[in-house]
């Protein structure tokens, strides 16, 4: 039975576990939540899901799992094959370090400067149920903190095909969906990053982005 996603194409998060989904070759069908229409925060939806985010998925005993890291925690245990967190223990946790990392040096910078500027997010400066006003200066934060997270990356990615282990993983794709995230905020690696840029250019021809950017 295929996995069902709920999912709004446009956005980064759910972008994450359908490049893991693809990676994997497990089908899923994508339920969209429409994040435009505040879809998210509906009665319906809130059953769901009450963080109010996508991805989510349910599991068989009901459960929701809202957490990429979960999510693929989970989807790595049952489809084993590929490894997207390695051979062993030390390797999982490589990966997880990683992709931890980059949720808070990259996603969170982006999140920053977008949730604090947008007209369209002004009292939703935060997702799930509460609205949050807009800090102006949080914005001006982020800024910094995603100029640091590129020269971060940059350097992580010298002399490595793949940012945590040997092989492709996890790690790999949340920080390929937060670099691409920041184009939204117009931000790009500069030509001085050339292991980012390197990196950033094999990591978008694999299959399995053009497919998951679809849906
Ligand atoms: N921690 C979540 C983050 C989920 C998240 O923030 N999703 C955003 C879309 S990228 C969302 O659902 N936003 C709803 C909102 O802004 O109200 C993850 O693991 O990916």
């Amino acid at each position: 039975m295929a996995i069902k996603l709920y999912d709004f194409t446009a956005a980064p998060s759910p972008l994450r576990t359908r490049i893991f989904l693809r990676e994997k070759g497990i089908p899923y069908e994508s339920v969209q939540v429409d994040l435009g229409t505040g879809e998210q925060l509906s009665e319906a939806y809130r059953k769901i899901n009450p963080s109010c985010t996508v991805p989510a998925i349910v599991l068989e005993d009901g459960s929701v799992l809202n957490q990429n890291s979960a999510i693929a925690l989970y989807l790595e245990g049952t489809y084993p094959e590929p490894p997207l967190f390695g051979h062993g223990a030390a390797d999982a946790a490589k990966v997880m370090n990683a992709s931890s990392q980059v949720e808070i040096g990259g996603f969170m910078a982006v999140a920053e400067i977008l949730r604090n500027t947008s007209p369209r997010m002004k009292n939703r400066a935060l997702p799930g149920l509460e609205n949050y006003a807009q800090i102006p200066e949080l914005a001006e934060r982020g800024r910094l903190r995603l100029g640091g997270f590129m020269n971060t990356m940059n350097a992580a990615l010298e002399g490595r095909e793949f940012l945590a282990i040997d092989t492709f993983s996890f790690a790999d794709i949340t920080a390929f969906v937060a670099v691409d995230f920041a184009k939204w905020v117009k931000v790009t690696p500069e030509a001085h990053h050339t292991h980012l840029n390197r990196w950033f250019e094999a990591v978008s021809a694999r299959p399995s982005i053009a497919a998951a950017k679809a849906s």
